[in-house]
């Protein structure tokens, strides 16, 4: 059995490299997720609603993104392994933090999978390359999506009640970023 085994796994399309990088783009989806869930609590917490709605949302999300990955790891003959987790920040001094960060995130995982694009060129590696495809639409939005939720708080303003606003109109960010979602084709 185990003969057999390692015979199939011999059979893969991936090469160790692209194995390994894939990997690393495993655990920075599963940090975003965790980061996400997070930065939901503490929102949660301090009441803001929205932002906590917003941010449960795309913690999930993330967790998809991270298996999209382990799948096409794995139906390749390869071995997606579940990442351990510790770099997650907890507490945060404003709301404003909370989507600084985020959107710094993102800009980060865009290079990431960027960078996995190029390699893939370098590696004549064309199945993975189309694959990518899919991430790399995905994160020009959720980039703009990120972005818009920074710019509400100059647009809005954080004075009186414009931080209760700000709250409600990154909730209702969480509606354009489901109703972007449901209009893409789904990828394996
Ligand atoms: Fe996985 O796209 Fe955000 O981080």
């Amino acid at each position: 059995m185990g003969k057999v085994k390692s015979f199939v796994t011999l059979k893969t399309s991936v090469t160790p490299e692209m194995q390994e990088l894939i990997n690393q783009q495993i655990k920075l989806e599963a940090v975003s997720s965790w980061a996400y869930l997070a930065a939901a609590s503490w929102c949660d917490k301090e009441g803001f609603v929205g932002s906590a709605a917003y941010l449960y949302k795309h913690a999930e999300e993330e967790r998809m993104h991270m298996m999209k990955f382990f799948n096409y790891l794995n139906n390749a003959g390869g071995h997606a392994l579940a990442p351990a987790i510790k770099e997650v920040k907890y507490d945060f001094e404003t709301l404003r933090e909370v989507f600084e960060d985020a959107l710094a995130h993102e800009i980060k995982v865009t290079h990431a999978i960027n960078d996995l694009v190029d390699a893939c060129l370098k590696m004549k590696d064309f199945a993975t390359f189309q694959f990518l495809q899919w991430f790399v639409q995905e994160q020009r939005e959720e980039e703009v999506i990120s972005r818009r939720a920074v710019e509400l708080f100059d647009i809005i303003g954080e004075e009186g009640q414009g931080i209760w606003h700000i709250d409600k109109a990154i909730g209702e960010l969480a509606a354009q970023a489901e109703a972007a979602d449901s209009a893409e084709a789904p990828a394996e």
